[in-house]
C-alpha cells in the first residue's frame, strides 16, 4: 500500500510538472541544447505559409555527390520541422516558389542574373529572390558545391531570423582560408582543458559505431563555414601516426568529407624515434627526412584530401628540432616537404617559452620566431596564440603580429574556457576576439590583426588561418553549457569574417538558439555582451594574468610561489609587494613593450597613457598612485577593490536579468543555465575574496570606505584544494 502511494505521488508529481515543462515554449517540452544553433522550430502560422510558399520545390544539379546531398538534406530538414512538410524534388523549375541551387556549370542562365560570381571565389554563396523560367523563385547559388552548402545553411538562416523570404539579396565569402577547430582530445578520450564531457572520437569504436553525431558536428560546423578540424591534442603521442589509428582518422574524414571538412592530426616530432625505429628526429637527418615523406605518402593513400600536421614543438616539454640544435624553421620545412607533393599544410605553433630562458615569458615567442620571418616554406603557417601570454581574460594582442610580413601568420583563440570559468561560468567570447581582431598592430597602416591575418595586408594569395581550441564534448549540450554554445558559434562567424561584430553575432545566436520573442534577444544579448568583462574583473582586473590555481587553473590562487619554474608561479605575474603591483615590461622592466610597433611602444611604455585594462600588464605601480587614467581619482588599490566588486555585482545583475527570463524560455535550459550563474556567483565573490584577502595582505591597506570584507580568512582561501577539478585531461 504504502509503495502504490508512493507510486502515485511521483506521478502525480509528473502530472502535475507536464504543462509545466510544456509551457516555456509551446510543444517543446524538455529542450537540452543538442540540437544547437539549428534549431528548427515549428513556425507560427504566417511564417509557415511563407516559408512553404518559397520552397514549394527544390531544384538542384543533379549529379550525385556527397556534399549536395548534404546540403539538400539539410534544407530538406529544415524545411519539414520548421514548415511542416519538406520540399518536393524537382528537376526543372515548373512553378513559383521554386528553391534552385545553382552553379553557373549546372545552370548557364546564372551569368545573366547579374550575381557577383566572381567575388564569390570557391567558398563564397549568393541568396537571391528573383525570376526565372518565368516563375519566381529563390536562388542559392554558388560557384561550387562547397558554396552551395554554405549557401543552404545561410538560407536556413535567414529563415529562422525571419527574413523577409521575397525579397533575399545576400552574398557572402569567407576572408580566411582555413577556419578550423583544434581539439586537444587524447587518445584516451580525455580532453585537455576539455568541460563538456570527453573527447566526440569513439576511438575503441572507429572506423565503426555510430555516426550520428560526427554528422550533427559536421552539420553544426558546416553552418558556420568551419572547414578543417584537427583531431587530437597538441600534446599528442606518436601513436597517432601509426596505421591503426590512420584507419580511425580515415573513417572520421569520411564522414566529415560531405560538410566541407578536411581533417589534420597533431604530430609528434619525435616520431621517427618512438615509432619509425630510427636512432633520431633530427631535422636534418636524411633518414629522418625519408620517415616524414613516407609516412606523408601513407597517409594520403588514406586519406587522399588530408589537411596536414599541427605540430607543438619545443613547447613545455614537447620534443621539437631545438632538441637537436636546429630551429623552428628546420622542423617545420621538413615536414613541409614531406606534405607539399600532396598540397598538405604544416601547421607550426608559436607558443613556445623555455625554462632557460630567464626572459620575460612574453618576450619569448618574438624572440625565437621573428629571426625566421621569410625563412618558413610557403606551406607552412606559424599558428600565434591572441596574446603573448596563455589566452588570459585579457591580454593585449600578441607582438607577431605585423612583425613577421613575410610569414604565414595563423591567429589560435581558445574556445574553451581554461581561463574563463570552465564551463560554469556564462562569458561570451565575442567581444575578446573582436578586440583582438580589430586591435591595430600600427605595423604599417591599416595592419589591424584581423588584415594580417586574413590575408587583406599582404594580399599575395598565402593561406591564411584562424583555428580555435574546441570546446566540444560528449555532453548533450556537446560545450558543457548552453552559452558555451555560443563561443563555438562566434568562433565559427568570426572566422569566416573576422569583421563581424560581437554584438550583431550574440543576437543572431540567441534568436537561432532561444527563439526571437520579443525582448528576449535584447535581454539575452546584453547579458552576454557584459559578461567577459565581468570575467576580467572578478578574476584579473587591471591587466593582471595568470592568478588561477596551479595545473587545472580552477579558482584563485595569486599567492602560489614555489613551483620549480618561476613563470609557473601566479607570484610572477602580478609582482605585487608592500608598495605596488604589475609587471614591468617597460623600459626599465623586460622591454617587452618595444616587441611592438613604436606607436604602441610608446604608449604603452609609459602609464599614463596605459588604458586601465592593461595597466598591471605593463606597468608596476604604487598602491596609492592615482593614474590619470582611472578617470575617478582612485588609488591603485580603491580601484583593483572596485573593479573586483565590480565583476562580482556584474554576475548578480546577470542572474536576475536571467531569472526574468523564465517565462520566455523552455524550462529545462532555464533552470540548467540559472544553476550555472548560481556558480558563477559564488565562484566570482571567492575570487573576489581570495585576491582582495591576499592582496592585503601585502599591503596591509584598508579597505576602501564601504567596501565588504572577504568572508573568509586568506588562509582558509589558500587551504583549499580541488581534487574535482575539470579538464585536465591525459
Ligand atoms: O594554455 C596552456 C594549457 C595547456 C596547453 C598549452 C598549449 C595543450 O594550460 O593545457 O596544452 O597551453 O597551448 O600548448
Amino acid at each position: 500500500m504504502e509503495t502504490r502511494q508512493k507510486w502515485f505521488k511521483a506521478v502525480l508529481g509528473l502530472a502535475l510538472a507536464l504543462p509545466l515543462l510544456a509551457s516555456g515554449q509551446p510543444g517543446q517540452p524538455g529542450e537540452d541544447g543538442y540540437d544547437l544553433w539549428l534549431r528548427y522550430r515549428a513556425l507560427p502560422a504566417a511564417a509557415r505559409a511563407e516559408l512553404l510558399a518559397h520552397s514549394r520545390s527544390l531544384v538542384g544539379p543533379t549529379q550525385d555527390s556527397p556534399m549536395l546531398e548534404a546540403a539538400a538534406g539539410e534544407i530538406e530538414r529544415g524545411v519539414a520541422q520548421m514548415g511542416g512538410r519538406a520540399p518536393a524534388r524537382a528537376q526543372a523549375i515548373s512553378s513559383d516558389g521554386a528553391l534552385v541551387l545553382a552553379t553557373p556549370a549546372s545552370l548557364p542562365a546564372l551569368a545573366s542574373l547579374g550575381l557577383p560570381l566572381a567575388a564569390l571565389g570557391p567558398e563564397g554563396y549568393a541568396l537571391r529572390s528573383t525570376r526565372l523560367d518565368g516563375h519566381a523563385i529563390t536562388l542559392i547559388a554558388a560557384n561550387t558545391e562547397r558554396g552551395l552548402l554554405y549557401g543552404s545553411f545561410a538560407w536556413l538562416r535567414a529563415v529562422q531570423l525571419g527574413a523577409d523570404l521575397a525579397h533575399l539579396d545576400e552574398q557572402s565569402a569567407p576572408k580566411v582560408r582555413w577556419r578550423m577547430l583544434d581539439h586537444w582530445d587524447n587518445l584516451d578520450r580525455t580532453v585537455e582543458r576539455g568541460y563538456a564531457g570527453l573527447s566526440i572520437w569513439d576511438w575503441a569504436a572507429l572506423p565503426g559505431g555510430p555516426r550520428e553525431r560526427y554528422v550533427d558536428y559536421a552539420r553544426a560546423n558546416a553552418s558556420l563555414g568551419i572547414n578543417a578540424a584537427v583531431l587530437n591534442n597538441v600534446n599528442t603521442r606518436a601513436e597517432m601516426l601509426t596505421a591503426p589509428w590512420l584507419f580511425k582518422v580515415a573513417a572520421l574524414a569520411d564522414v566529415l568529407r560531405p560538410y566541407g571538412i578536411r581533417v589534420f592530426v597533431s604530430a609528434r616530432f619525435s616520431a621517427p624515434l618512438e615509432i619509425g625505429g630510427l636512432p633520431t628526429a633530427d631535422p636534418l637527418d636524411p633518414r629522418v627526412r625519408a620517415w616524414w615523406r613516407a609516412k606523408a605518402d601513407e597517409i594520403y593513400r588514406l586519406i587522399p584530401d588530408f589537411g596536414g600536421f599541427l605540430v607543438k614543438a619545443n613547447s613545455e616539454g614537447e620534443p621539437g628540432p631545438r632538441d637537436y640544435g636546429r630551429s623552428h624553421m628546420d622542423g617545420a620545412n621538413m615536414l613541409a616537404d614531406a606534405l607539399a607533393p600532396h598540397r598538405g599544410l604544416v601547421i607550426w605553433r608559436a607558443f613556445v617559452y623555455s625554462e632557460k630562458d630567464a626572459d620575460d615569458r612574453a618576450k619569448q615567442a618574438y624572440t625565437e620566431f621573428v629571426p625566421g620571418d621569410g625563412k618558413f616554406a610557403a606551406n607552412v603557417v606559424v599558428q600565434v596564440k591572441n596574446g603573448p601570454i596563455d589566452f588570459q581574460p585579457r591580454e593585449p594582442f600578441h607582438p607577431l603580429f605585423g612583425a613577421m610580413p613575410h610569414t604565414n601568420l595563423g591567429l589560435e583563440f581558445e574556445i574553451t574556457k581554461e581561463y574563463l570559468g570552465f564551463s560554469t561560468h556564462l562569458a561570451y567570447l565575442g567581444p575578446l576576439f573582436e578586440e583582438v581582431l580589430r586591435a591595430d598592430t600600427h605595423q604599417a597602416p591599416g595592419a589591424t590583426v584581423a588584415r594580417i591575418v586574413d590575408g587583406a595586408q599582404y594580399g599575395d594569395g598565402r593561406p591564411t588561418l584562424i583555428a580555435g581550441v574546441a570546446n566540444i564534448g560528449t555532453d548533450r549540450n556537446w560545450c558543457g553549457s548552453q552559452f558555451d554554445q555560443a563561443n563555438w558559434y562566434v568562433f565559427g562567424r568570426l572566422a569566416w569574417d573576422p569583421e563581424l561584430s560581437a554584438e550583431a553575432v550574440a543576437r543572431e545566436w540567441a534568436a537561432r538558439t532561444f527563439g526571437h520573442a520579443p525582448g528576449v534577444v535584447d535581454a539575452i544579448a546584453q547579458i552576454m555582451m557584459g559578461s567577459r568583462e565581468a570575467v576580467v574583473d572578478y578574476m584579473t582586473p587591471l591587466g593582471l594574468a595568470h592568478l588561477m590555481g596551479t595545473s587545472h587553473h580552477y579558482g584563485p590562487a595569486p599567492w602560489v610561489a614555489e613551483l620549480a619554474r618561476p613563470e609557473w608561479n601566479p607570484v610572477y605575474y602580478h609582482r605585487a609587494d608592500a608598495d605596488g603591483i604589475g609587471f614591468d615590461r617597460g623600459a626599465s622592466g623586460s622591454g617587452a613593450v618595444a616587441q611592438y610597433a613604436p606607436y604602441w611602444a610608446r604608449r604603452w611604455g609609459d602609464a599614463a597613457t596605459t588604458p586601465p585594462e592593461l595597466l598591471l600588464w605593463f606597468h608596476h605601480v604604487g598602491w596609492d598612485e592615482r593614474p590619470a587614467a582611472f578617470g575617478d581619482g582612485r588609488t591603485v588599490w580603491e580601484e583593483l577593490v572596485h573593479r573586483y566588486d565590480a565583476g562580482v555585482a556584474a554576475v548578480v545583475a546577470m542572474r536576475r536579468a536571467w531569472d526574468a527570463l523564465a517565462p520566455a524560455i523552455d524550462p529545462r535550459r532555464h533552470a540548467e543555465v540559472a544553476s550555472f550563474l548560481a556558480v558563477q556567483e559564488r565562484e566570482a565573490r571567492w575570487w573576489r575574496d581570495a585576491c582582495v584577502a591576499y592582496f592585503q595582505s601585502l599591503n596591509h591597506r584598508a579597505l576602501p570606505a564601504g567596501v565588504v570584507a572577504p568572508a573568509a580568512t586568506l588562509e582558509q582561501y589558500r587551504a583549499m584544494k580541488f581534487s574535482f577539478a575539470a579538464g585536465r585531461g591525459g
